[in-house]
């Protein structure tokens, strides 16, 4: 294959200069660069210049849940065979990671090499910023650059109320555009598709949010199942059932999700420092170092709250966030500490075999 042949097949999912020279040791190999689409139990099947190809992912399927095949990475696949298994991962640029649930340490890679996150939140429901901080938190922390879409902004038909929302949005989340956007009627959508267009996005949002809705609107057909219109939003099953990428007809791949109904953090302390980001650049004008923004003298975070500047919501959403993702590295510490000790106790258990073995003590 040549490799004018793979830029043709694969620009349009985001293959580049760069993706091409990490892929030369494989291309040596004879093996077929392409990007994963979607997985499915221990199957992946990735888009390469040959066509859309179903492959096995048992050779690349390590310990670390955060190694594992996801829909983004872009991989080395065996050109032949029955079943063809995809050989190695490319290093990612980026990965959305969740932790898969409170009471557990470990991480989920949502979506890879990924250049905008989109946060989808519903205008059909009440706002729920505690969570739009919690999406931004992970979105930031996985490199890509973070926009909340407002979806259904049709349901908001006056135009002074969609824009306080909007603020609200937007206080809630420095540096980050904030889109109020309709699929039925088509507002905002021009923008959105320049934002996604320059590169990969991910849309992530809870369940019934109108993710599928959007990806179906960019990209000009049906492809996606949408929910039906009597299930409106949130409690139902979840229409989306796998995490899909799609190239868009107007440029860049986007990628469709499950709806969500929470993430938790992982790992993400400079994430939550990048959405409250007013706060920490205020903590630095108090008269302590470690001020706690309590009862110290000199606060500044204290005075901008007291000052109407800062939402007093905001600095309790940022502690919250804040300890939870203390929690959860204390956790990830805990869990990475006992996988030490038992590798150190097999470790020993084997030394002593084979020292016993060695004495000829050692029975199987
Ligand atoms: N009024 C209005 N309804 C919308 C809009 N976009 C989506 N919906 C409706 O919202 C419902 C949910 O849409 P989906 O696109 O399936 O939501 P989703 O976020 O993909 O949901 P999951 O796949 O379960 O995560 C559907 O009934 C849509 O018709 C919109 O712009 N305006
Ligand atoms: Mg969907
Ligand atoms: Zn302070």
């Amino acid at each position: 294959m040549t490799s004018a042949s793979v830029f043709s097949a694969l620009a349009p999912y985001g293959w580049d200069d760069a993706w091409a020279d990490a892929f030369t040791p494989y291309d040596a190999e004879g093996l077929l660069p392409g990007r994963v689409i979607r997985v499915d139990r221990g199957q992946c099947d990735v888009v390469t210049a040959d066509g859309l190809v179903r492959a096995d992912t048992a050779f690349v399927t390590p310990h670390d849940p955060l190694r594992v095949v996801c829909t983004g990475d872009w991989v080395a696949v065996e050109p032949a065979g029955n079943p063809r298994y995809v050989r190695t991962c490319l290093p990612r640029r980026t990965a959305f990671v969740r932790s898969t649930s409170s009471q557990r340490s470990e991480g989920q890679i949502l979506a890879a090499n990924v250049d905008h996150a989109v946060v989808a939140v519903s205008l059909a429901v009440d706002l729920d910023l505690a969570r739009v901080e919690r999406f931004l938190a992970l979105a930031w922390e996985s490199g890509a650059q973070p926009v909340v879409v407002l979806t259904k902004a049709d349901l908001v038909p006056d135009p002074t109320t969609l824009s306080y929302l909007v603020q609200d949005v937007e206080t809630t989340a420095p540096g980050v555009p904030v889109l109020p956007v309709s699929a039925t009627r088509g507002e905002g959508l021009d923008v959105l598709a320049a934002v996604v267009s320059g590169g990969t996005a991910v849309l992530l949002g809870q369940s019934g949010a109108g993710k599928s809705t959007l990806a179906n609107a960019l990209l000009g057909e049906d492809v996606m199942e949408v929910r039906a219109a009597r299930d409106v939003d949130g409690k139902g099953r979840h229409t989306t059932t796998t995490r899909n990428l799609l190239a868009l007809p107007g440029g860049g791949v986007l990628i469709d999700t499950p709806g969500l109904r929470g993430v938790g953090l992982y790992d993400a302390e400079s994430g939550v420092g990048q959405v409250f980001s007013e706060v920490e650049a205020l903590a630095e004008r108090c008269r302590f170092h470690d001020c706690a923004h309590e009862t110290e003298p000199g606060c500044a975070v204290r005075d901008a709250i007291e000052a109407g500047e800062l939402p007093q919501r905001r600095l309790e959403s940022y502690r919250k966030l804040l300890r939870e993702n203390q929690r959860i590295a204390a956790r990830t510490d805990a869990r990475l500490r006992a996988e030490i000790r038992r590798d150190w106790k097999r470790k020993g258990a084997e030394g002593r075999a084979a020292m016993e073995a060695k004495r000829g003590k050692w029975r199987p």
